[in-house]
């Protein structure tokens, strides 16, 4: 008879060493006596991932028989980083592990960074979606992610003369995380036409044809929760040859070379994840992987809907499809294809069942990142698609015809199709005509994208359709897993780990911010955390930091906006002030480590050139005799999920400064004041809310606000003004070439005293650099500043990606949590 196979426990660690060496012998077929650390990482991950799918598969079939709504999460990015912490975490038995490890003389730390980073993503767009799997499993949402199985991640980052190199990140050849379905395929059309003509019953029928067609494969990868044997689903789609197509005809009649060609052409369509954050490119191979996870998902969605045997009206209270920014735009015509050519439904009815089952967030209003695609480039790849974009948008035009009839301009402003050379496709405004709701992520973004890029949609639509939910963080891998020390701390205080699942109990903390033995032990943890990132730094950069120094850290993506240049310009005037003293005024300076890390788009020269900078001035500061501890300057390689681990437990300051109003929220500064450390920022993003929740008396905050920058843009060009003498001061000293050929940073410099200083570095220097006096003054009360870094942790359980979860699923997805089944 079949009998069901439970997986027990570890209760001990001699049955870990079982399961461990069972799966090290004959799963990875190695022999114990040359068995390495990766061959252990192998064992340990393949033990626990048995425990982890019993649970998967019961919570799958679960959520198949509950008959309840579903969340879908369409993202083309999940930057999840490493799995096996998190799955010790979530199956729990860590502490047999460790033993068991032990036992077979290897450091359960060293185990876990064998693990590479599954770093499909950019940044944080990409880490929000890995966050909110972890909160939908851990909250017993049923729900889903869908992507795309990059076969490169990210690229890896090194750091070459002081110049970024990008390597390839080839990250699959041991991933026991996914389970390759190969029954589970969709056959997905390109190019084509589209052939009219009227059925018996006089009905207008379009058919699709003469394309060709890639197939999908699916790739599951379970997501568990904590504390719940919840564990749900991120599928991920590869793409290769359709069986057609790799025949045996073109292979056995010498036409071998172009039948692996045409092989090659199809898995070229999920084999790289775009390096861009916040810079679209209009790539017909971009259009490409978008259209091909769109509709595999959907197709997906959509059978297993129809499973079901409900009616088609039924279908929004099935399927919620959550549109992370306009990626998964494509999905919103693929659906209305789907219901009227293939289900035969009406127009109206079919929209609105697209209506009610989207929802939108925006994750940027930079102009540059808004994603827009040729026509022609459409007509090409999906003319089905293209025809059903012009009549959404027919349909639209209109409405809002009918409704501002005075308002002839309207039309024009806010068309799908911009009226370029060559026409456009508005991505953002196709996904938000086809959802039910539009969300900013952070209340300042939210209020801004309804008074700027949508504003026309706001009267058109009212109010209602647009909301805020602010971004949230995983406190499972951003406290506990990140900063164990902190975690345990915190649960000695509270009775236990339930902040973990309410990350609001932290406020209890509040009653121990005086409390001397909480306040020593609170601040040997820093400490320690900042001499784990000093040997990292020692170990990869060769500098020795002084971990009782000042850490100060920015780490990002490089990018104009985010103002890396303002941070290393500030560097260079401390340089420069510290060199201008005596050695009696010197000593009663406070040491700086500044940090930096970050990625820049590989095409995006002037962030590179920001790098390149930063390591110039980290080249000299860091040699300079009269300088020796007061000031450091490194660039921390490879900036990712993993290092983020790493190096967020260890700042004392933070940098959140970017050009108020153009930082979406960022989710980074939540992460570093979870973690104990305080945050220099402007008014931007979710920087402000963070300082409602802390106290402004907590924070650094500096700068010109949002509502000002349109004007002191408009001076930059329209009026003479006087450049702050201390910036000209750093200008100057580069200009000297007292960082190396000055040539080579002429444009950074360029682009604030020539070409209008878009980002206003000059306007905000003076304000920064002074907030950033009162930092070493304020650091140097400890005080003071342990009694800040405590109540501010106590005060961020807002910040919880779990209470934006449940916000979605109040306000948009309107799904309950699924009650798990017991554990095996
Ligand atoms: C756009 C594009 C355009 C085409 C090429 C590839 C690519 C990749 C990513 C993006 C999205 C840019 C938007 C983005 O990443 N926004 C960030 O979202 C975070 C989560 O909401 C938020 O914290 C950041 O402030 C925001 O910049």
């Amino acid at each position: 008879a079949w009998q069901k196979f439970s997986a027990e426990p570890f209760n001990t660690k001699e049955q870990f060493e079982q399961e461990a060496v069972r799966h090290i012998e004959t799963t990875l077929a190695r022999s114990l006596y040359n068995c390495d650390e990766g061959a252990a990482y192998g064992g340990t991950a393949l033990a626990f991932r048995d425990r982890m799918v019993i649970d998967w598969n019961r919570t799958q079939q679960n959520q198949t028989f509950a008959d309840q709504k579903r969340v879908y999460y369409l993202s083309l990015e999940f930057l999840m980083g490493r799995a096996l912490d998190n799955a010790m975490l979530n199956v729990q038995q860590k502490d047999s592990a460790k033993a068991g490890l032990a036992d077979l003389g290897f450091r359960m730390e060293d185990i876990i960074n064998q693990e590479r980073d599954a770093a499909l993503g950019n940044g944080g767009l990409g880490r929000l979606a890995a966050c909110f799997l972890d909160s939908l499993a851990s909250l017993n949402y049923p729900a889903w992610g869908y992507g795309l199985r990059y076969r490169y991640g990210i690229f890896k980052q090194e750091i070459i003369d002081g110049y970024q190199v990008e390597i390839p990140d080839y990250w699959l050849d041991f991933n026991p995380w996914e389970f390759p379905r190969h029954d589970v395929t969709v056959d997905i059309q390109f190019f084509g036409n589209v052939r009219k003509y009227v059925d018996d019953s006089g009905k207008q029928v379009s058919v699709w044809e003469n394309g060709e067609i890639v197939q999908a494969v699916a790739y599951d990868v379970p997501i568990p929760g904590y504390a719940t044997p919840t564990t749900n689903n991120l599928r991920l789609w590869s793409s290769k040859a359709a069986s057609g197509e790799f025949d045996f005809q073109k292979f056995n009649s010498g036409e071998y070379e172009s039948s692996v060609a045409d092989q090659q052409r199809a898995e070229t369509i999920s084999a790289v994840l775009y390096p861009n954050d916040n810079l679209e490119r209009g790539k017909e191979l971009r259009l490409k992987q978008q259209y091909f996870w769109c509709a595999a998902s959907l197709f997906d969605i959509v059978r297993r809907f129809k499973k079901s045997k409900k009616a088609w009206k039924e279908f929004p209270n099935a399927v919620a499809i959550q549109l992370n920014d306009t990626h998964p735009t494509l999905a919103i015509p693929e659906l209305q294809r789907i219901l009227i050519d293939q289900e035969g439904l009406e127009w109206d009815e079919a929209w609105s069942i697209v209506q009610k089952t989207f929802g939108y967030t925006n994750h940027t209003v930079l102009p540059e990142a808004l994603e827009k695609w040729s026509v022609p480039l459409f007509q090409h790849l999906l003319p089905r698609h293209l025809q059903i974009i012009y009549d959404i948008n027919l349909h639209f035009l209109q409405y809002v015809e009918r409704n501002f009839p005075k308002d002839r301009e309207m039309l024009g402003r806010v068309s799908i199709i911009e009226e370029s050379q060559p026409k456009m496709v508005r991505m953002a405004y196709l996904a938000l005509i086809g959802s039910h709701k539009v969300n900013g992520v952070a209340e300042l973004h939210s209020d801004l994208i309804k008074t700027t890029i949508f504003k026309d949609f706001v009267k058109i639509y009212g109010p209602d359709k647009f909301t805020n939910v602010t971004n949230g963080i995983t406190p499972r891998r951003w406290l506990h897993q990140a900063n164990p020390r902190l975690s345990e701390l915190i649960a000695s205080k509270l009775g236990g780990y339930d902040f973990l699942k309410d990350l609001t109990l932290l406020h209890k903390l509040e009653n121990y911010v005086d409390d001397k033995a909480f306040r020593k032990e609170f601040q040997e943890i820093k400490f320690a955390n900042k001499v784990r990132l000093a040997k990292h730094i020692k170990d990869t950069n060769g500098v020795s930091v002084n971990p009782a120094a000042l850490f100060d850290i920015q780490v990002k993506r490089i990018h104009e906006y985010k103002r890396q240049q303002l941070n290393i310009f500030g560097v260079i005037h401390r340089y420069l002030t510290i060199k201008s003293m005596s050695p009696e005024e010197r000593k009663k300076l406070a040491p700086r480590v500044s940090i930096f890390g970050g990625k820049a788009a590989p095409g995006y020269w002037m962030a590179k050139t920001i790098i390149h900078l930063v390591n110039a001035v980290g080249a000299v500061v860091n040699n300079d005799k009269d300088v020796g501890d007061l000031l450091k300057c490194v660039f921390v390689e490879d900036y990712n999920v993993s290092k983020a681990e790493i190096i967020v437990p260890a700042s004392d300051i933070s940098e959140h400064i970017s050009t108020a109003g153009t930082e979406a929220s960022g989710t980074s500064n939540m992460k570093f004041v979870l973690n104990g450390g305080l945050i220099i920022g402007t008014c931007d993003g979710a920087n402000i809310e963070i300082t409602r929740e802390i106290g402004e008396e907590n924070i650094f905050l500096f700068g010109n606000l949002s509502e000002d920058v349109e004007d002191l843009r408009h001076a930059h060009f329209y009026s003479k003004f006087e450049f702050d003498p201390q910036l000209q001061r750093v200008f100057d000293a580069i200009k000297e070439g007292r960082f190396g050929d000055a040539g080579q940073f002429s444009a950074l410099v360029n682009g604030i005293v020539e070409h209008g200083d878009y980002y206003l570095v000059s306007d905000d220097f003076k304000s920064y650099i002074d907030t950033h006096t009162l930092i070493d003054e304020a650091y140097k009360d400890q005080e003071s500043w342990v009694s800040k870094c405590i109540t501010s942790v106590a005060r961020m359980g807002f910040f919880s990606s779990d209470r934006c979860i449940d916000e979605y699923a109040e306000m948009i997805w309107n799904v309950e949590p699924l009650s798990p089944t017991k554990k095996a």
